[in-house]
């Protein structure tokens, strides 16, 4: 192999799994002119036809998801329960935009003038960029390039380096399906290769997800070269609880949105908000789930939390839960450790942990990405809601109540571009809009209808058949 590699290595026992080139310049190059001639052709394809394309490739990742499913494990960690959802989240995102083939609305309205026909069509964006992260390795991936590739674009796919095998998987599937030479190419690669994409003249179009950080940076750039482009950032996601809440419920929402994942996504519970009446009882139950939670390799269906991604993933988490304890002096209520216990020596696993703070702390206000949830304590529902409403970020929240004024309040007034009733803070269906507000994003959304705004533009067609010059606001 020339050029430089990376190694792509499973989070729980440290071992290769291959060894990966990374793209060069010129490799991108190449992949943006055959994406650009590529554009040519498949822009014209029937979106009927497109969206055949995409049913064949959505039932090969059905034929293949159980294997799909493991190597996800392998190369990120998450248990193979989720990375079987991961993938099925992949092919319900398929099955959506297939289906989206024989729709694909425009609009048509009347003219102001007699004799003249008016109507919106969608048109494709061109060519696209894409950097994709590692915690859901293909159902990110297919959120971006299943409308892309419906909306009729070409494309270049840029998965995390820490996740290549699972986006290799879907691209080949989408190629066994049909999907043309050069219509979507993947890049190997961080940062350098990132940045160039974000750079180069003959992508149009960067759709990111990942932090606010580079986020910033990426749509600094795309803003000095005219690039259209969506960015889908981090979250500092709370539930609230309120003391008429089901706490049984509850209490499984918040293991399920703390932990799943290890806390690694961008739509984690990371901040609880409990109401001083239950706070006590809520607590100590959490502590007593979150200690009984079997942590290991994700492969074993006994196992019910992986490791984290990476040795840089754990050293993020650990720094976060250090200045928890002795900078914010948050109360360690369980867990805080790194796990290096017998097979556990071997990969990145720490503790699922439970604080209790308070609103300010860093903790409770910055993205950790990992098993780290803080505990916080309000006296009602309306300080709650100021305290769910209190951070730069704005994905996802959700209320735990029986009440139905409470209920309807916090839909109006969460500021989220997700908002749960009774559920966590995770779990969002690929129909529906996903993004949010603030910091989170920059106005698109993801998945479902709204992402059509993303990877297409609005064209309006006016088709005058008076014969004559009208002329619009002038001729009445
Ligand atoms: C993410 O957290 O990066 O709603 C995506 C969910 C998943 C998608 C999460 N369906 O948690």
């Amino acid at each position: 192999m020339t050029g430089k590699t990376f190694k792509n290595t499973n989070p729980a026992t440290g071992e290769l799994i291959n060894v990966v080139r990374e793209s060069t310049i010129s490799d991108l190059d190449n992949a943006v002119k055959a994406a650009r001639k590529a554009f040519a052709s498949w822009r014209k394809v029937p979106p009927p036809k497109r969206g055949e394309i995409l049913l064949r490739s959505m039932r090969i990742l059905e034929e293949h998801k159980e294997k799909f499913a493991l190597q996800m494990t392998e190369e990120m960690g998450k248990i193979q329960k989720e990375t079987r959802g991961d993938v099925q989240e992949a092919i319900d995102t398929g099955f959506y935009y297939a289906g989206e083939g024989r729709r694909l609305f425009g609009r048509t309205t009347p003219s102001e003038l007699p004799d003249k026909f008016a109507m919106s069509v969608r048109a494709p964006a061109g060519v696209c960029g894409l950097i994709t992260p590692w915690n859901f390795p293909m159902a990110i991936p297919s959120w971006k390039i299943y409308p892309a590739l419906l909306c009729g674009n070409t494309m270049i796919l840029k998965p995390s380096s820490l996740t290549p095998n699972s986006a290799k998987n879907f691209v080949l599937a989408l190629k066994e399906a049909g999907v043309p030479s050069g219509v979507v190419t993947l890049v190997y690669g961080e940062e350098m290769i990132g940045r160039a994409m974000v750079r180069h003249p003959g992508i149009d179009l960067i759709s990111f997800t990942g932090s606010a950080a580079v986020g910033a940076e990426v749509a600094g750039v795309c803003g000095k070269l005219h690039k259209k482009c969506s960015l889908e950032l981090g979250g500092k996601n709370a539930m609230m609880v309120m003391e008429d809440a089901d706490l049984d419920l509850a209490l499984d929402g918040a293991l399920w949105g703390a932990f799943g994942t290890a806390g690694q996504r961008c739509t984690a519970t990371s901040r609880i908000i409990l109401h001083e009446d239950i706070f006590k009882e809520f607590s100590e139950r959490l502590v007593g789930k979150a200690q009984a939670l079997t942590v290991g390799d994700g492969r074993d269906p006994a196992v019910e939390m992986g490791p984290l991604v990476s040795a840089a993933q754990l050293r993020r988490v650990a720094r976060y839960v250090e200045h928890g304890k002795h900078k914010d002096r948050a109360k360690l209520l369980c867990g805080g450790r790194i796990l290096k216990e017998g097979a556990l020596a071997k990969g990145f696993f720490h503790e699922p942990t439970v604080f209790s703070g308070t609103p300010n702390m860093k903790i409770a206000q910055e993205e950790i990405f990992g098993p780290v949830t803080v505990l916080l304590k309000v006296r009602s529902f309306e300080e709650g809601m100021k305290v769910m409403n209190g951070t730069s970020y704005g994905l996802s929240g959700s209320l735990y109540t029986r009440d139905i004024r409470r209920a309807m309040a916090a839909i109006r007034d969460m500021e989220t571009g997700i908002t749960y009733i009774n559920a966590p803070t995770i779990g969002a269906e690929v129909h529906l809009p996903f993004g949010g507000v603030k910091h989170t994003g920059n106005g698109h959304r993801e998945a479902g209808e709204a992402a059509l705004d993303i990877f297409s533009e609005w064209k309006a067609v006016y088709i005058d058949y008076s014969g004559k010059l009208q002329k619009a606001q002038i001729d009445s």
